[in-house]
């Protein structure tokens, strides 16, 4: 026997004492422990030992073993208990993590710029919900059934009469059903169209305005959106009313600005013709005046609308009208 039980048990307590990770007390143990270990291969050698000298022996290389895989699993349990003590030491010294101040989305500084230039010409503001009966989106704006607007393809039909608002004007008719001529009212909000691709998107952002009194004439809206643009562009962007149809208005004018990139000239963004299509507007139609019972022979009014992904492109240059709904902080952050 070239070293006695108790050397080795030395050897192999100095070894346990010195390893530092479970790895290592591991590999302590195999080393002793194992089928070839030192200590197994001692206790096989005691039979080679004088019968005497046996039960003495095994007694000793036995207790040697309890005793060393106690000491093993000591130290991994002391391991396992310093170690998340280890993971929560804070250090004092390192620079604290500032919070992102965070900012509105671009459509909605723009649309409460729009607000905020009707307001101060004297536009109450009203909203409306979003998920609308058949009769408030359709019926009483004399868009009539069969009307291609109806269509399940442009419309997302909740059941047979509710639908998700396609435009803001519902919300000027619950305001005309509630209030009396003169008012004057614009209606901000979410509206939705089963449409998807570079130019639309399946829910976009309305801002949709109405003025309604005795003698309100079409000079009247001319004005208002004329001073409407100056104040949201500049002064030299001129405006220009093309004739148009809605079921809602008569008569009806598409309302074309002068090309905000390129003055006129013509550009890709104006499609080389020097304008650029933003609002839709025209004379309340009588017919939605009597649904709402106003009296046709005393009141009239001009309604007007328009998209406000249009008008953030148009006035920071944005080309994709898919980046507002992204989410991407590298282009929300810019704004
Ligand atoms: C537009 C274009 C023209 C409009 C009409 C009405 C209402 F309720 F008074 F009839 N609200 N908004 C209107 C008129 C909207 O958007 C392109």
């Amino acid at each position: 026997m070239e070293k006695t039980i108790d050397q080795i048990c030395a050897d192999a307590l100095k070894e346990i004492e010195t390893a530092k990770s479970k790895d290592s007390l591991n590999a302590v143990s195999l080393k002793y422990l194992s089928r070839k270990g030192i200590v197994t291969q001692f206790l096989r050698s005691i039979s080679k030992l004088p019968p005497e000298e046996r039960p003495k022996a095994g007694e000793r290389a036995n207790e040697t073993k309890r005793l060393l895989e106690k000491a093993v699993e000591d130290a991994i349990n002391s391991l396992d208990a310093r170690s998340p003590a280890a993971d929560s030491f804070i250090d004092v010294s390192l620079p604290g993590r500032s919070a992102l101040p965070g900012s509105l989305h671009p459509i909605t500084q723009i649309t409460r710029q729009i607000c905020d230039i009707f307001t101060r010409m004297g536009f109450d503001i009203a909203e409306g919900p979003e998920v609308e009966s058949d009769y408030y989106n359709f019926e009483a704006l004399n868009i009539p059934k069969y009307h291609p607007a109806r269509d399940m393809q442009d419309t997302f039909y909740v059941s047979d009469n509710i639908v998700l608002r396609t435009h803001t004007s519902p919300i000027q008719v619950r305001v005309m059903e509630k209030r009396k001529p003169p008012l004057k009212v614009i209606a901000p909000g979410k509206v939705y169209r089963s449409d998807s691709d570079i130019t639309h998107t399946p829910m976009f952002h309305q801002v949709e305005g109405l003025m309604v009194g005795e003698n309100i004439s079409f000079g009247n809206l001319k004005g208002i959106l004329s001073n409407f643009v100056h104040l949201m562009f500049d002064e030299k962007t001129s405006l220009r009313f093309r004739p148009s149809f809605f079921p809602f208005t008569e008569p009806s004018a598409e309302v074309d600005i002068l090309c905000v990139m390129c003055r006129g000239k013509g550009c890709r963004v104006c499609s080389h013709t020097g304008w650029l299509e933003v609002l839709g507007a025209g004379m309340v139609h009588p017919a939605v005046f009597e649904n709402v019972g106003y009296d046709t022979s005393r009141i009239t009014g001009f309604a007007f609308g328009m998209g406000v992904e249009r008008i953030t492109m148009l006035k920071y240059g944005i080309d994709d009208i898919r980046k507002f709904f992204e989410n991407d902080f590298r282009f929300l952050r810019q704004f």
